[in-house]
């Protein structure tokens, strides 16, 4: 085929909503852009097991840590997923986890907030996996076949992690004024950081209009945080939780809740690297990454046919 042909190609398979596969001819442009969004996808996973990675030893229950245990695990593997659709674009681990620790990727901001108390643990499955689902859903129509069949697997777990969030934050509300004052306490300081994690404002947000006609956003940030909201407050109520919101109201003209604005300077500094807790994250994940220098030697030597202890 010319050039002009395979271009042709592209733009009608976008046109009629159908995937792009790593062996078809793609764009420069579209080709980073999946890079630079699945990369960062694949790094707030990783980054995400430490918040609740932070509460796996002091679990309430066994049954309490087994369910931790599970969930921690099942975001190791998303990343996993994620990082192998990346790799189909012609970029390789190594790179990506470099750009990870010298901060020249990004991976979302919600990871940078500290988990304070276990109903913490609650929370981030309720409002971070339920932000996360309404985000990710659509992503499942992705133009990108190795990033939309990575989605569906990984959306079919955040479901399952969105009810455990709220399971654990019923029994809470359920239990003794102080449990109950816990879990108000959590919801206070993640809300507005969860509804950071759409991205900026549409009229703010440099990529949404590039993504979106080429099918690797099906829905704008703006869009997406409307949906999260009148989701979550009917979810809020049935809980007996208050969200922290003088402006949350019902608008019965556009058939939506009104919410207040969140505060877009604190999401830009958390972006920058100046979150509460973004030097930890990395340097706890360089660490690890070193530490785990053995293990990547070992199955390489065991991939090419040696022995372990050669
Ligand atoms: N945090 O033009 P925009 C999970 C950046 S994991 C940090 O709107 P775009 C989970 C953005 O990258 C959740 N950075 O960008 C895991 C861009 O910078 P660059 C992760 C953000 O890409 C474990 C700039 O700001 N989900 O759920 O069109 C446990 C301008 O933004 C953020 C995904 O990654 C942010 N919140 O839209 C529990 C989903 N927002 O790259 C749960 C896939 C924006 O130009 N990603 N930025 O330097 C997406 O859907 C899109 O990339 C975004 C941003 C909606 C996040």
């Amino acid at each position: 085929m010319t050039d002009s042909a395979v271009e042709a190609h592209f733009d009608e398979v976008i046109a009629r909503h159908d995937r792009i596969e790593p062996r078809d001819w793609m764009p420069d442009a579209y080709r980073r852009t999946l890079v630079r969004q699945i990369a960062q996808h694949a790094h707030s996973e990783i980054i995400g097991m430490q918040p609740e990675g932070n509460w796996i030893s002091r679990a309430p229950s066994l049954r309490r840590k087994a369910i931790l245990l599970a969930k921690v695990q099942d975001e190791a593997g998303h990343g996993l997923y994620l990082y192998s659709a990346a790799e189909t674009l012609g970029v390789s681990r190594d790179e990506l986890v470099d750009n990870l620790l010298t901060g020249k990727q990004k991976y979302s901001s919600i990871f940078n907030y500290p988990t304070l108390s276990y109903a913490d643990v609650g929370t981030i499955g309720w409002l971070v996996d339920g932000a996360a689902i309404c985000n990710q859903v659509p992503l499942c129509r992705t133009s990108y076949g190795p990033y939309g069949r990575a989605m569906i697997r990984i959306c079919k777990e955040e479901s399952f992690h969105q009810r455990q969030g709220y399971e654990l934050l019923m029994t809470m509300m359920r239990g003794t004024p102080e449990q109950q004052e816990m879990v108000q306490e959590s919801v206070n300081r993640f809300w507005w950081p969860s509804l950071m994690m759409f991205g900026p404002p549409d009229e703010n947000s440099p990529n949404s209009e590039r993504s979106m006609a080429w099918g690797i956003k099906r829905n704008s940030n703006d869009d997406l945080r409307q949906k999260f909201v009148d989701m979550t407050v009917p979810q809020a109520d049935a809980l007996g939780i208050c969200l922290p919101d003088p402006s949350l109201a019902w608008n019965a003209s556009r058939e939506h809740y009104d919410f207040g604005e969140p505060d877009w300077d604190e999401l830009a500094a958390v972006i920058r690297g100046d979150g509460p807790c973004n030097a930890q994250r990395i340097e706890h994940r360089r660490r690890a990454h070193e530490d785990g220098a053995w293990v990547r030697e070992a199955a390489t030597a065991f991939a090419a046919g040696g022995e372990i202890g050669d």
